[in-house]
């Protein structure tokens, strides 16, 4: 947020890459931290004019550059797919050669130790908990109600999904899903792009 000359904060304006499920999530969780008001969506695949959450469609990547010139200065990846690790990369690129920050995103619902480090463009979703220690890279999802326990380290572009539990001292390499509901037990190390089944029970280091 930022001050007016009467000392009023203003919100600052962000974009969502991408419009489906995931972007819904974000824009909800957008809505409720209040940092930020969403001025649109861009995503090729969705109609210029419609609207997904009561958002504009503003188009496709071409709009980019036009909405940076507009003074937009913020962006958050919303593509959640899983293994779609190299668009998400190319996005950022772009995004980042427009000149566009690209901001922690974090519903207020998750509960952040004061001392984890957040990387940028990272989203934390609601009932997510971060204990202690932990660093986590940029562009990660850690999704709703995953659990994070001291000094973990999760790498960029990672994919917690919902309610996985990493317990202490996990490390999670770059692009790598840890599928909902699967727990990890402590101190184990899962290597760049490895993918963990939903549901299971890694009890021993993968990679
Ligand atoms: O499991 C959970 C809780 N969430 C899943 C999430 C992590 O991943 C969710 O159930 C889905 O499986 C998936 O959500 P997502 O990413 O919203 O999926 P989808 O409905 O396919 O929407 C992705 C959108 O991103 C599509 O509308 C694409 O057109 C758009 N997109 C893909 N590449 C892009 C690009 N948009 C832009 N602007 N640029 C791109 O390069």
């Amino acid at each position: 947020m930022r001050g007016d000359k009467k000392g009023v904060c203003m919100r600052e304006n962000i974009i969502v890459i991408g419009g489906g499920g995931h972007a819904r999530v974000i824009i909800d969780a957008i809505g409720n931290e209040g940092a930020f008001t969403v001025k649109g969506i861009v995503d090729p695949a969705i109609s210029k004019g419609s609207k997904v959450a009561g958002v504009d469609v503003l188009g496709g990547d071409e709009v980019l550059k036009e909405l940076y010139s507009s003074g937009v200065r913020h962006a958050i990846i919303g593509i959640g797919t899983v293994g779609q690790y190299e668009a998400k990369k190319e996005i950022c690129k772009k995004l980042k050669s427009c000149g566009f920050m690209l901001p922690v995103v974090r519903h207020p619902s998750s509960v952040i130790a004061a001392d984890a480090v957040i990387g940028a463009g990272s989203f934390i979703a609601a009932g997510v908990v971060i204990n202690p220690g932990v660093v986590i890279g940029e562009n990660a999802i850690i999704n709703t109600h995953a659990s994070i326990d001291h000094d973990c380290q999760i790498g960029d572009y990672a994919h917690i999904a919902p309610g996985a539990i990493l317990c202490g001292g996990v490390k999670v390499g770059h692009e790598v899903h840890i599928g909902a509901g699967a727990v990890v037990v402590q101190n184990m190390q899962i290597t760049d792009k490895a993918f963990v089944k939903a549901g299971c029970l890694v009890a021993k280091d993968i990679g």
